[in-house]
């Protein structure tokens, strides 16, 4: 007798949740309490549509953390020698190769891209001591069978990219990526010249280099050179003396 009653509530009650259930998701009007079993349903319903409206805007948070991160990442890089962006980057912007004086000590090591339109703070144009720097070109005899034309004294340009991946490798002696990298551009490795007292550091040429206009003419200033393996502490094979560098900006 007592187990009937006992399942006879709990009918009663899964046919109230229901009800309940039908009001509140159907029915906009506020649902009327009957019982003291209808109350607990209720308030069980309202407690679970509170919970359910609050994942709602944590989901709404995480999706929109989602699409901010979708569109922010990725990764800059330089393409020397080149006025554009492969595809699949955005231009940053374009410019100058530029560098220290080939046979000097001092000033920056490094080879720089200086934008195409500058825009100063406080100058003075003669402070002293000072750095220098200067335009950069190609210093290589033809025919050099390295790139499809004559490159020798022609003054480089540059351009800042955007990937949409997030990093960003150049690889010495690779012409191809590894698995998994995409490649950006592929080029020739190029520093400065051996015997020559200004050192920079290593760069990835386009291997199909572009050209500032009318720089054709032998100005000596920044001035690179293809980079040759030297065999010793460098293992050969696989390294080959005297060969040229290529190399491989690659993303991912
Ligand atoms: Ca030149
Ligand atoms: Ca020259």
């Amino acid at each position: 007798m007592y187990a009937n009653t006992r399942k006879m509530n709990i009918l009663l009650c899964i046919i109230l949740l229901f009800r309940h259930i039908l009001h509140v998701f159907a029915y906009s009007e506020e649902p009327k309490c009957y019982t003291s079993c209808d109350y607990q349903i209720l308030k069980t319903v309202i407690q679970l549509e509170q919970k359910l409206n609050n994942m709602e805007l944590i989901v709404q948070k995480q999706q929109d953390v989602i699409n901010k991160l979708s569109t922010e990442h990725g990764a800059v890089y330089v393409r020397w020698g080149r006025n554009i962006c492969p595809d699949g980057s955005s231009l940053v912007y374009n410019g100058y190769t530029a560098g220290k004086h080939y046979n000097k000590k001092g000033s920056g090591g490094d080879t720089i891209c200086l934008p195409s339109n500058p825009s100063w703070s406080n100058y003075t144009g003669k402070s002293s001591p000072k750095g220098l720097i200067y335009g950069t070109e190609i210093d290589l005899k033809d025919p050099s069978g390295i790139f499809p034309y004559s490159v020798n004294e022609q003054d480089m340009p540059c351009v800042v990219c955007r990937s949409q991946r997030s990093a960003i490798l150049m690889v010495p002696a690779q012409n191809n990526c590894f698995s998994g990298w995409h490649v950006e551009y592929t080029g020739y490795l190029m520093a400065g010249m051996d015997d020559r007292l200004g050192s920079y550091n290593h760069i990835c040429m386009d291997s199909q280099p572009e050209f500032i206009p009318n720089g054709s003419g032998n100005n000596n200033q920044h001035i690179l050179y293809l980079v040759q393996a030297q065999c010793g502490s460098l293992p050969c094979p696989p390294y080959v003396q005297g060969r040229e560098l290529a190399c491989v900006v690659c993303s991912k």
